[in-house]
């Protein structure tokens, strides 16, 4: 097993975060804890284990149209599930997103009061996926009152080119890029995410990459015999609120505080 992060963030981290908007961890969690946070995403999938209030989405490849909006209900045993959210029911995902470097972090560049707007597994099933376009989170896409930081994004896979590994653009971080939503124009991609810019994390299993969320990022399928499977958590201060129908969201520093809710229905990525 290869040395764990410490549980301080340190000033050079958060220089590098402040300067290229994203900085690599490390593993910060033992390999039995992401094996058995891979063996419960796929205990989820296959129903298994089961809770009635996750936001669920099956990827195209799974074959069945009908089924693959988003909604808080099951869709069937499959490991073709592209998005899962509200993972922070579930206690082994809790853990994992209390973890106390995480704590550190959050404090330092959010503030004290901490709450997730999304605890989510994301999957490029083995030989599919789907591809997603250059966007910045939450610019102009989530209508939060606080413009969310940042996102904790942890391989649960090792990822490479061929398996979709997240492409960023460091230093986009900086300028709120699109005129709308989240997602860039083709304009705005020739101007912001020229090739030449892009920088592909390829990152081994249990590694974890902490993104400010306007880095721009994109992924493209997975064309390899297993899957790519991720898990992201966007820490929030707990005073946000969701400024259509002023919803908060569950509080998960200093202590856990479920917010029991809908989860947002309305972001694309
Ligand atoms: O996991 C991926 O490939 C993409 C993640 C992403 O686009 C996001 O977290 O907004």
């Amino acid at each position: 097993m290869s040395t764990l992060h410490s549980t301080a963030f340190s000033d050079k981290e958060l220089d590098t975060f402040n300067d290229q908007g994203y900085v690599l961890l490390g593993k910060v969690a033992p390999d039995e804890e992401i094996e058995s946070l891979c063996r419960r995403i796929d205990d989820i999938m296959l129903g298994n284990i089961h809770y009635d209030n996750m936001l669920m989405q099956l990827c195209p490849s799974a074959g069945k149209p009908e089924l693959s909006g988003q909604s808080k209900k099951f869709k069937g045993s499959s490991l073709k599930y592209r998005k899962i959210q509200d993972l922070d029911q579930d206690p082994l995902f809790l853990a994992y997103i209390r973890h106390p470097l995480f704590r550190e972090i959050t404090k330092k560049i959010v503030g004290p009061q901490i709450s997730a707007f999304r605890t989510m597994f994301f999957n490029k099933p083995a030989e599919q996926g789907v591809t997603i376009n250059w966007h910045q989170d939450g610019a102009g896409g989530w209508g939060l009152s606080i413009p969310p930081k940042i996102t904790i994004w942890t391989a649960l896979d090792a990822t490479c080119i061929a398996n979709g590994c997240l492409q960023i653009i460091p230093g986009s971080h900086k300028t709120k890029i699109p005129e709308q939503g989240d997602l860039l124009s083709a304009e705005e991609r020739a101007i912001h995410a020229p090739d030449e810019k892009r920088l592909y994390l390829e990152m081994e299993k249990g590694e974890v990459a902490l993104l400010h969320n306007w880095t721009l990022h994109r992924s493209e399928t997975n064309s390899t015999n297993g899957p790519r499977r991720a898990f992201s958590v966007c820490y929030i201060d707990a005073a946000t609120r969701q400024v259509n129908d002023g919803r908060a969201f569950s509080k998960v520093f200093p202590e856990y505080e479920p917010v029991k809710a809908e989860a947002s229905e309305a972001n694309a990525y």
